[in-house]
């Protein structure tokens, strides 16, 4: 079997995904014991090089469209596919061996991502901010102009220490809670109780990202909440998908 291509972004921690959209299709592909490599691309290069490989673009939040990464492309199939859902559903398909919407669950665990990516919403620009502060030069003036004009508003504006900062912590620990009293609805280690799927492959990426760009003692303080539960959640699905960064 040839190695299927991950398209991502690279950043100046470490070389492994930090981005969670580009995450989760890598964490997938660990998971199968699928043979992958990665082709890095700077955020200014992502358009050219997708155009190049005849990858579709994909859409912002609201709706504009836009080449975004993660893409992957099988060359055992001959298959380019853009955004981390399809690719995950194209995986799943293409590979069923391992399944991550076991028991037939992908739409459910399809409304899970969306209600728990809502979550996250509210303090979006804090996680900006820690982002655009990870990338290397190349990237990290696009990304800052990019979302500049799309939250309409300058960096410096985006997550300021004071009430704004404060609103976003607590809007963080507010979307972890609500996660947890998910998890706690289960008996047992993973959100579908003894069975592994996708969606704590949605909440280890999640994890993944902030613990990759927020200052240390910004993981610290996530990592105490529920007597360091996240940190291990992260643990336990990196292991589970043979991540080993
Ligand atoms: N819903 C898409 C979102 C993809 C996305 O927004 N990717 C970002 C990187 S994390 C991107 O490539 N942005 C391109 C740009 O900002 O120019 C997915 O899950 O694949």
């Amino acid at each position: 079997m040839l190695p299927l291509i991950l398209y991502d972004i690279p950043s100046n921690v470490d070389e492994i995904f930090w981005s969670p959209n580009t995450a989760r299709p890598g964490f997938v592909l660990g998971y199968k014991d699928l043979p992958f490599e990665t082709e890095w691309i700077e955020f200014p290069d992502i358009a050219g090089r997708m155009k190049e490989i005849e990858a579709a673009p994909g859409s912002w939040p609201n709706g504009g469209l836009l080449y975004t990464l993660p893409v992957l492309r099988d060359p055992n199939t001959g298959a380019i596919i853009t955004d981390s859902w399809d690719i995950v559903v194209y995986l799943e398909n293409t590979y069923p061996e391992k399944p991550i919407f076991p028991k037939d669950t992908k739409g459910l665990i399809r409304a899970y991502e969306t209600g728990y990516f809502s979550q996250f919403w509210p303090p979006i620009e804090f996680l900006v901010l820690r982002s655009a502060e990870i990338l290397r030069e190349c990237s990290e003036e696009h990304y800052i102009t990019t979302r500049e004009k799309y939250f309409d508003k300058k960096l410096a504006e985006f997550s300021p220490e004071g009430p704004v900062r404060d609103q976003h912590w607590s809007s963080l620990e507010k979307a972890f809670s609500t996660t947890m009293s998910w998890y706690d609805k289960t008996d047992g280690r993973w959100f579908m109780g003894s069975t592994f799927s996708y969606a704590d492959i949605i909440v280890a990426c999640q994890l993944n990202w902030l613990k990759k760009v927020l200052h240390d003692d910004e993981w610290r303080r996530i990592a105490a909440w529920r007597g360091g539960e996240w940190e291990e959640v992260l643990a336990d699905v990196r292991r589970k998908c043979n991540i080993v960064q």
